[in-house]
């Protein structure tokens, strides 16, 4: 289909570009374009691979990296990291990003934050002017689970009246985060995610916010896959 054409274009553009033989500690992404990022630096071959360790930003990221026989290093014992390449909701004119539609984003912002580059992945759908043109169910926050309903009630104060908790669809209750935590998504007016980083540090600011889904002023590039076979590179 279009969308996956889209994805793996972006993907390998982004790999190709700033993969290179000297970076060897990568930070791989969640979601469903980072596959294909893996398999771009699988096929660079094993030869410039056994030098290198990935960091997983996840239980999906590091089953990603087993399962591609790369070898899987933890973000403490290797705090700095060469390139780090990850998906996105969705990414603004700025290059502001909405991450955490797959509750990964705390481990996403701590491996983005920690590389020299991070560059963001995704296909046509998800580059917008402004945050929440097209992702439209909020801001994805990961937070404690036993503050969830003050967090609710504050963000419902703040600007989110339908802030909501974010159930899981194959088990019974809340979808639980790999860090043991609850997700709320919380859908802001568009004149505040006009400005997505006064948006983040009043987010950020409730007692019992653990990560905000809100990538503001990290990514070096982003790469969309067009439909028609094109790609954008946005920097
Ligand atoms: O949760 C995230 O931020 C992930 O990066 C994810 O949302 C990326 O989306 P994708 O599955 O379209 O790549």
């Amino acid at each position: 289909p279009v969308v996956e054409k889209a994805k793996r274009l972006a993907a390998w553009t982004a790999v190709d570009r700033h993969v290179l033989p000297e970076h060897k500690v990568i930070g791989i992404g969640s979601g469903s374009t980072v596959p294909f990022v893996v398999e771009r630096i699988v096929s660079q071959g094993k030869a410039v691979n056994k030098d290198r360790v990935f960091i997983p930003t996840g239980f999906q990221s590091k089953e990603l990296i087993v399962n591609a026989k790369l070898l899987l290093g933890d973000v403490d014992q290797y705090p700095v990291i060469d390139v780090t390449i990850d998906g996105a909701d969705e990414v603004d004119h700025d290059l502001n990003a909405i991450k955490g539609g797959g509750a990964c984003h705390l481990r996403e912002k701590v491996l983005a934050e920690a590389a020299d580059t991070f560059v963001i992945v995704a296909d046509y759908r998800k580059n917008s002017e402004v945050l929440g043109t097209n992702w439209t169910q909020g801001v994805p926050i990961e937070v404690a689970p036993f503050a969830y309903a003050k967090v609710l009630q504050n963000l419902h104060l703040i600007g989110s009246p339908k802030a909501t908790l974010r159930m899981a669809k194959a088990k019974a209750g809340p979808v639980v985060s790999d860090n043991g935590n609850f997700i709320i998504d919380a859908p802001f007016p568009r004149e505040m995610m006009q400005d997505p980083y006064t948006l983040l540090t009043r987010i950020k600011m409730l007692t019992g916010v653990v990560e905000v889904g809100l990538f503001c002023h990290m990514a070096k590039a982003a790469y969309f896959g067009n439909e028609d076979g094109s790609v954008l590179i946005k920097w």
